[in-house]
């Protein structure tokens, strides 16, 4: 097996099991060598929990940037999530120019959800954002993020003429390949949407019924280190449903586990999966 060295760009938000907190021991656990350029650190995330500190580190990434190149470091894949400014957004495509010439970039625009956007962004970082996902080998949005990116009305009750239209407009975007996760079409379940100019699959899998926070890292992250591993797109999209999957029944076990996904009983699993 190649040994294969990912980046992954996203907040420490140092309780709450969400992005770094939970991308690395993931994409470590499908055997990646994983780098990390933290965007912001945070003493919670920011959904649900009040009064957590935030300390943006973008003025930190052009010298992290320069170091790497004159280093000769490179990656063979970029996964970005929570970004911490707008102002950061251009220097995370600029990173992503310099070190991943040939590796993939995996963009979740992790902005929004349940038709909200998180506390402390606005429409100019959705703006700002379009321009990065414009760049996405792959763009994993939820139904939220995905009708920002593309100025379409959020709805809950639709149909697949409705999805059909806002991944055209997130290809035409730029985005090579989307990844559109939380599309369901049948009572009691949903699935991954994973369509590119000339291909479309869906995997279905069930809708549990205790939702939890954090999912959404829990899934770009096991994408992103499957695909990096060398799945298919389709496999990799699957691999980190069922994953996900399975962390939400661990959740499920727990009193009280409201603020993220109990993703470590389940690693194990993932990493039967990707065998
Ligand atoms: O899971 C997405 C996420 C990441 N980082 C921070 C967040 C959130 C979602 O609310 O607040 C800081």
């Amino acid at each position: 097996m190649s040994y294969k060295r990912i980046l992954t760009i996203q907040d420490i938000s140092c309780v709450g099991q969400c992005s770094l907190t939970v991308a690395l021991p993931i994409l470590s656990a499908c055997g990646v060598e994983t780098c990390v350029l933290p965007s912001a650190v945070l003493s919670t995330h920011t959904a649900g929990f009040t009064g957590y500190t935030f300390r943006d580190l973008t003025d930190d990434m052009p010298a992290i940037k320069d170091h790497w190149v004159k280093e000769g470091i490179a990656f063979d894949g970029v996964y970005t999530g929570y970004l911490g400014s707008t102002k950061q957004i251009d220097y995370v495509k600029e990173i992503i120019a310099a070190t991943a010439q040939n590796g993939v970039a995996i963009i979740d625009p992790a902005m929004a959800d349940n038709g909200k956007l998180y506390p402390g962004f606005d429409g100019e970082f959705v703006e700002a954002m379009k321009t990065l996902c414009a760049t996405a080998d792959y763009l994993l949005p939820n139904l939220t993020e995905a009708c920002l990116l593309t100025d379409t009305e959020y709805k809950t009750d639709y149909d697949k003429d409705y999805i059909d239209g806002i991944v055209k407009k997130l290809l035409a975007l730029g985005a090579k390949t989307v990844v559109f996760t939380g599309v369901s079409f049948n009572e009691g379940k949903t699935g991954v949407l994973v369509c590119s100019k000339d291909s479309e699959q869906y995997y279905e899998h069930d809708l549990l019924p205790n939702g939890c926070h954090g999912t959404g890292d829990v899934y770009a992250s096991a994408f992103s280190g499957a695909l990096v591993r060398g799945k298919t797109p389709y496999d990799a999209a699957r691999i980190a449903a069922d994953y996900t999957v399975e962390c939400i029944k661990e959740t499920a076990k727990l009193d009280n586990h409201w603020y993220g996904a109990a993703f470590e009983p389940a690693l194990g699993k993932l990493i039967d999966l990707l065998q």
